[in-house]
């Protein structure tokens, strides 16, 4: 494709972007990303973004050698040099060069690089038709090991519930936490709607605050929506009036089935329609200091 990667201060071609097998983001999943969207010339939520990925960083103890202000720009700059309006972003921050031990302290300097690429969609069909998904036996880990909240480079726990999700043919898995409340899914958050009331599970349960999770509880609230950041079982999911997912790349898509159980009439809801039509308005609106081509 041709693409022009960022790579430790440096835009080389996508065949000369290479990562030592030394680097510990790879032998060891060492490290942090994020996973961000551009629509209509700007990068969506890019503030929010920046400051999960530093946070994640801070968590794990790896101190990024860019400032954030300089992050924002390496993501910008690699936007206009792939002529990136519309597109995904990915972000990586990993440990860095080290030896065949764990120890960081081995690793003096991270390892930085920025993808600006094309997305793919799910079908839009899934958005009107909805998704068909699992629960499945893979818990979310806990808070208490790398805690979910931290954008890590380390997804075993979730590609593990991506298999399970394979094995069933489903497109999605939900996963369940330590205790067994719902927690997330592998690359989404999850949520309900019962009797007018917006549920999402709250963030102390073990899920990653994700930028559209929180967006979309703020669309609820500008229509006067009731949301709760709470613990709910599967049961409350097979029950619901409305289940969806939110995610950077799936925006918010609806589920009409789980565990085999028809969500309400198995039709995507009205208050996801709302919601759904009101985040693709949002998303055209620029965000200060993160437009691509000024
Ligand atoms: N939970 C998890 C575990 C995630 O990885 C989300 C929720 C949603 O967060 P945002 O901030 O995007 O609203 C994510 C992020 C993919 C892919 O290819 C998806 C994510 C990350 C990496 C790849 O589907 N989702």
């Amino acid at each position: 494709m041709g693409l022009k990667i960022y790579l430790n201060g440096k835009f080389v071609p996508e065949e000369e972007a290479k990562v030592s097998v030394f680097d510990h983001g790879y032998l060891y999943g060492d490290g942090v990303f994020e996973g961000i969207r551009a629509y209509y010339n700007s990068v969506f939520r890019l503030r929010d973004h920046i400051a999960r990925l530093y946070d994640s960083a801070k968590a794990i103890n790896l101190e990024i050698p860019i400032s954030k202000e300089e992050m924002t720009e390496v993501v910008l700059e690699t936007c206009r040099r792939n002529d990136v309006k519309d597109g995904y972003i990915r972000l990586v921050v990993s440990r860095g060069v080290g030896d065949l031990g764990l120890d960081p302290r081995k690793c003096p300097k991270p390892t930085i690089v920025c993808i600006a690429s094309s997305i793919t969609l799910y079908p839009e069909e899934m958005y009107e038709n909805g998704l068909s998904v699992i629960t499945v036996p893979t818990r979310r880990n806990g808070p208490e090991g790398v805690n979910p909240r931290i954008k890590s480079l380390n997804y075993l726990n979730n590609i593990m519930a991506k298999i399970e999700a394979n094995i069933a043919g489903v497109p999605e898995a939900i996963m369940l936490n330590q205790e067994g409340f719902v927690a997330e899914c592998t690359g989404d958050n999850v949520f309900l709607i019962k009797n007018g009331v917006l549920k999402t599970p709250a963030i102390h349960l073990g899920i990653l605050e994700g930028v559209t999770r929180n967006e979309v509880i703020k669309l609820a609230e500008k229509r006067g929506i009731p949301v709760q950041e709470t613990t709910f079982t599967r049961y409350d999911l097979f029950v619901a009036d409305e289940v969806f997912l939110t995610g950077t790349a799936a925006e918010l898509i609806p589920v009409i089935k789980i565990d085999d159980r028809v969500i309400a009439d198995g039709r995507p809801g009205p208050i996801f329609a709302q919601l759904l039509g009101d985040f693709r308005e949002l998303v055209k609106q620029p965000e200060e200091g993160a437009v691509i081509f000024k």
